[in-house]
């Protein structure tokens, strides 16, 4: 088998690599072209992988990553994946996050329609969320121009599978997370900035809003989930959580608490860290996943907190 990845650099994209080559996958990253290489996430196995160069703002580049590296699967992982630049580039957003899933769709079609294609939908669609738990069958309110690009791209999907009779699926994922998570999101910020602290190498964390709850789980968990979305008789949506809730401020807690700390002597609110409006609550029923797929989350919200606190302070130990 042979599998196209998009985003092959990112969180998900580095531990689905993995995963593939493991099932015994000729695995094809799709990457774009920067001065500074940034292979650091999958440089493990980067004689492993296979690498074709495109972007998702470029139609025929996408066509001849097809054409080069002819996938049985495609996983559409690329996008611009942080909320808050969203609204500063809300255009370019639209571009990677949303018609960037277009082209992918285009160019599948054309060059094999009968390639299996995943693409990467997000619990950010359902923004002020009209129902809890979500499933899917939840009417989407997305809350911020990424929100609202991924629902496009998630109906180009199902509009793909409906009018050409693709296999195209999405995965509605609710927020995971990992060691390889980027630093600039809450749960990797946190985890990061606790271990500094503890190590003496920084006094205080700022963050923005703390009451926002989320389904937290582990990104590791959650790559299975995708292929095996691309294994069923037909394709279809899944959500995929952990179908519990947790605030960004029981995040803080508890990570400082692995670390014997007090985290109000520490977290200070800085304005400029507030979205101009955010996603109150999330929690995903993952119901549907469990009975189809025979998918369940195994690692819960403490063990996901102890594993992101024990790497980070073993790495910046390890540095100093
Ligand atoms: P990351 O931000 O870690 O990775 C994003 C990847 O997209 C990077 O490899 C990046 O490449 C690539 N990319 C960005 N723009 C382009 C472009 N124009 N052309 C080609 N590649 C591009 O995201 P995650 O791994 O966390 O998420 C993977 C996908 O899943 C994303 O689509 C995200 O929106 C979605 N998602 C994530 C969830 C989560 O909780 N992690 C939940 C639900 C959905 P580069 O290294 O060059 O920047
Ligand atoms: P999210 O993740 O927006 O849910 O999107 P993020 O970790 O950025 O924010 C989660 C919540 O934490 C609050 N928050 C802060 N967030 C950040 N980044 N930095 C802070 O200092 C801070 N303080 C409080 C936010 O307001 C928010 O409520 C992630 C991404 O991976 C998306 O690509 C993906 O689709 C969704 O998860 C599901």
């Amino acid at each position: 088998m042979r599998a196209l990845v998009t985003g092959i650099t990112g969180q998900d994209g580095s531990y689905l690599a993995e995963f593939l080559l493991d099932k015994g996958y000729e695995v094809y990253g799709m990457v774009r072209r920067s001065s500074v290489e940034n292979f650091n996430r999958i440089e493990h196995i980067r004689d492993k992988l296979k690498f074709v160069q495109a972007d998702l703002l470029d139609q025929l580049s996408i066509i001849d990553a097809i054409k080069e590296s002819r996938p049985d699967e495609i996983y559409n992982l690329g996008a611009m994946s942080f909320v808050p630049t969203s609204w500063k580039q809300p255009v370019l957003t639209g571009e990677f996050t949303g018609l960037g899933v277009t082209r992918m769709l285009e160019a599948a079609r054309h060059m094999n329609k009968n390639v299996k294609f995943y693409q990467a939908s997000s619990s950010e669609m359902f923004g002020k969320v009209r129902e809890v738990p979500q499933n899917e069958n939840t009417p989407f309110y997305p809350r911020s121009p990424y929100g609202v690009a991924k629902v496009y791209g998630h109906y180009m999907t199902v509009n793909y599978r409906e009018s050409y009779d693709m296999f195209a699926c999405s995965g509605i994922l609710f927020n995971h997370e990992s060691p390889r998570r980027g630093l600039e999101f809450v749960t990797k910020k946190v985890t990061y900035g606790a271990a500094k602290i503890k190590l003496g190498l920084a006094d205080s964390l700022c963050l923005g809003n703390l009451d926002a709850k989320r389904d937290w789980g582990y990104a590791k968990d959650y790559i299975e989930a995708m292929w095996l979305m691309l294994k069923q008789d037909t394709p279809e949506d899944y959500v995929i959580s952990t179908g519990e809730t947790h605030s960004v401020k029981e995040w803080v807690e508890a990570s400082f608490k692995c670390l014997d700390l007090d985290w109000e002597k520490y977290v200070k609110i800085d304005k400029s860290f507030i979205r101009p409006v955010d996603v109150d609550l999330l929690v995903g029923d993952s119901s549907k996943a469990e009975k189809k797929l025979g998918w369940k989350t195994k690692v819960n919200f403490n063990g996901l907190v102890k594993i992101m606190v024990e790497y980070d302070y073993n790495y910046l130990k390890k540095q100093m």
